[in-house]
């Protein structure tokens, strides 16, 4: 057992906290449903989700709110129960004894935490909700349910409360169910509409579950649709928190569950999706909480998002490209059994991503990192996007170490299993000159991808690139005079001729990436001064193409 494997073990024995590796779901000890995430101001990122009792009635049984937080995304803390429906002095028993603890959100307001829950307060229960508040001043305990109910709100079928906080510190409230969207502002109080409650317009087939955000002055209204075969979260986006609303698409698929439900929140300079599947218990009324990546766009809208379930997420949080190359090295994060299977036959210390079990080396003539030591009955994910539909031949950079022996590897795509996968052989080589494995005919569609490498005996695997039959040569050009100055003395490249956003990606000859920017006309500057002085390598996205370049820093 390595030495960090202990330490985590022994954090968890000397705090007591409940810790579960990240695996989507990401809570598996209850059932939990509708997430909405929010990082506070001591650093961590907290989950406010419903709670599905088992065995399930309708959505009627929900009740005892629990909240999560991490600091990792990896490990997450169950703080335990906030607030149960026998809290709510104003709750009446109901006609069919149901508890009806729905979605709930929270927001943080001068020293204060407001947690606000649907909950009906008489029969029919489905006409008759309420919106509760519960207040503490510490996100995820000490909540105490006040006496009145959210104030201004008609008895209505209205559910699913949502806050959102502006840069300048005003919330908003939203709420809604069965076609109609409402907000308002809150008042200082947070426990008040600061006038009339305005129809959120321009939202296309509005179900319920809002959420609302803010990125780049921009705000976004994410709901759950009414979609025959599963919910999908779609999105709109406004200049404005209230509305006028343009609707701009889905951007989660359905998922095993018949509802949906989710958030989108950033978190150290990465955005997660939130989202509710039934994938614990086969039933969508026992529905579990999991969270993936969220990607935008250059002109702002959201990249559909991956259900990774247990395949990990990108390196870094950095999505690859493809048509393009990925090193062996930046497989997904997530850990053993979710990003990979290791079986730890290492011969001493990783000299990269030195404390997780893939053993990587380095082979210091070539200055390449690379997988090794690998045996029957491993494997390693890698998540990238593919920038067009095509028919892709991938060539592998690899090579066994056993002088006569062949070994074999072979592929699967999106966890779809086949029967008898189809086995690329690798023949022996030294490190200085590993062979190409070449692997054609993978048809991927434009979109999130996880490709599953399992080795079935020890390989020295250094990179794979993907090329399109159709698209990529068109797509990819080179350009040696993209960049002035070039070589650049004090480490400052600016890219020439930047019309529309583009993306620039720059890596070492690692192939590791150290800067990824959105670039645009105001702002087409490469700033490598802390970096050492050598080559680099920029690639720079636009919607239809992909520009190579070296960049000399003097
Ligand atoms: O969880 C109960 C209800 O189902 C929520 O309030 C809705 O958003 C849907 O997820």
């Amino acid at each position: 057992m390595r030495l960090y494997k202990i330490l985590f073990f022994l954090n968890l024995f000397l705090s007591g906290q409940l810790l579960f590796a990240q695996k989507n779901p990401i809570v598996r000890d209850i059932y939990t449903a509708d997430p909405s995430g929010h990082v506070w101001a001591d650093g961590r990122l907290y989950v406010y989700p419903s709670h599905d009792i088992d065995p399930p009635r309708g959505c009627d049984l929900m009740d005892k709110y629990h909240v999560y937080s991490t600091t990792d995304m990896v490990n997450w803390t169950d703080h335990g129960q906030i607030v149960e429906a026998s809290d709510v002095p104003w709750a009446q028993p109901l006609d069919d004894n149901g508890k009806f603890m729905w979605a709930p959100d929270c927001a943080y307001h001068n020293g204060k935490y407001y947690f606000y829950f649907p909950h009906p307060n008489k029969s029919p229960w489905n006409s008759n909700w309420k919106i509760g508040i519960a207040v503490s001043d510490k996100p995820a305990s000490g909540f105490r349910v006040i006496d009145t109910t959210l104030v201004g709100l008609p008895d209505s079928g209205e559910i699913d409360p949502c806050i959102f906080t502006d840069d300048d510190g005003q919330a908003y409230f939203y709420y809604g169910g069965g076609g109609h969207c409402y907000g308002a502002k809150l008042k200082e109080n947070m426990i008040e509409l600061d006038g009339a409650l305005k129809s959120m317009t321009g939202l296309s087939d509005f179900h319920e579950g809002t959420w609302v955000f803010k990125r780049n002055g921009i705000y976004y209204l994410t709901y759950a649709d009414n979609n025959a075969g599963g919910n999908q979260l779609r999105y709109a986006m406004s200049s404005n928190p209230l509305g006028p609303w343009s609707y701009k698409g889905v951007y989660l698929s359905p998922t095993t569950s018949d509802t949906s439900h989710g958030s989108v929140v950033e978190y150290n300079g990465q955005w997660w999706a939130f989202y509710h599947t039934a994938d614990l218990s086969g039933t969508g009324l026992l529905r579990c909480i999991c969270v993936d990546s969220l990607f935008f766009n250059l002109d702002g809208t959201i990249k559909m998002v991956k259900q990774t379930k247990d395949q990990g997420f990108p390196y870094n949080n950095i999505m690859p490209m493809i048509p393009g190359t990925i090193e062996a090295e930046n497989y997904n994060q997530g850990g053993q059994g979710i990003a990979y299977w290791d079986n730890t036959n290492g011969n001493g210390p990783n000299e990269y991503r030195r404390s997780e079990d893939v053993d990587i080396a380095r082979y210091r003539p070539a200055n390449m990192y690379y997988v090794t030591d690998m045996s029957l009955g491993e494997y390693i994910n890698y998540t990238f996007e593919v920038l067009n539909d095509d028919v892709y031949t991938i060539n592998f950079v690899i090579g066994t170490p056993q002088s006569g022996q062949t070994q074999k590897f072979y592929l699967e795509f999106d966890n779809a299993k086949t029967s008898n996968p189809k086995r690329y052989d690798v023949s022996y080589t030294t490190l200085t000159s590993l062979g190409t494995v070449t692997v054609p005919n993978i048809k991927l569609n434009k979109g999130i991808h996880t490709m599953r490498f399992m080795p079935q005996g020890n390989m020295n695997f250094d990179k794979f690139t993907f090329t399109g039959t159709t698209s990529a040569v068109e797509n990819v050009k080179i350009s040696s005079t993209l960049v002035s100055p070039n070589p650049a003395r004090d480490g400052i490249f600016s890219v020439k001729n930047i019309q529309i956003n583009a993306l620039a990606t720059v890596s070492d000859v690692s192939g590791k990436i150290i800067l990824k920017k959105a670039l645009n006309q105001q702002d087409n500057t490469l700033d490598l001064s802390r970096y050492a002085r050598g080559i680099y390598f920029l690639k720079l996205q636009t919607n239809e193409i992909i520009y190579e370049t070296k960049l000399i820093n003097k």
